[in-house]
């Protein structure tokens, strides 16, 4: 019989660094001939995803379609590392209920490291009040109450970060 897939899906603020590490695991999963495959919020929203904005609806549709897929690779066997803000608690657990072994990872930073990492010049904005909706700045982050994994990426390296999630997945 098959194994079941698991998802992880890794939450938290643009900046954060939920696709450095998700990158990073997956590199690692991949050398160790684990099937895996990556559904990152930015690759989703070129493709899967495009024409979405970011009002509330629209991002429920994004997280809601991105479990759907994240489901179907699962089925057969395939890890899943899912990287999306995926702000809405509710819309969160909801999605990770129907995903038989998801482990939802906290990638947690102060607002004000991610706004001073700003690779993207985006925090820039969303502060001077240019950029309406921008998540932790001027529209909501909910941040999970009980993750199966809470990453501090402001006092761990990403190799530490990487460590732990091998050790949640039992792959340590
Ligand atoms: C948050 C935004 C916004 C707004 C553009 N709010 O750091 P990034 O640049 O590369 O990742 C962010 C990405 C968020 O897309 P997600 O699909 O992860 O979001 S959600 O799960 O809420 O659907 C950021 C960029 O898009 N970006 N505008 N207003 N992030």
């Amino acid at each position: 019989e098959r194994p079941t897939g698991r998802v992880v899906w890794f939450t938290g603020l643009s900046g954060a660094g939920k696709s450095t590490l998700a990158g990073a695991l997956y590199a690692e999963l991949q050398a160790r001939g684990v099937p895996t495959e990556l559904l990152d919020g930015d690759a989703v929203r070129e493709n899967l995803s495009r024409g979405l904005g970011f009002s509330r609806e629209d991002r429920d549709t994004n997280v809601r379609r991105i479990g759907f897929v994240a489901g179907l690779l699962a089925k057969h066997g395939v890890t899943v590392l899912v990287s999306a803000i995926s702000p809405y608690a509710g819309t969160r657990r909801e999605v990770l209920e129907t995903l038989p072994h998801a482990l939802e990872v906290f990638v947690d930073a102060p607002l004000e490291v991610v706004a001073g990492r700003d690779v993207k010049g985006l925090y820039l904005k969303a502060l001077a009040g240019e950029l309406p909706h921008f998540t932790g700045v001027s529209d909501p982050y909910e941040a999970p109450e009980h993750p199966g994994l809470h990453l501090r990426t402001d006092r761990i390296t990403v190799e530490e970060g990487v460590r732990d999630l091998l050790a949640a997945l039992g792959e340590a």
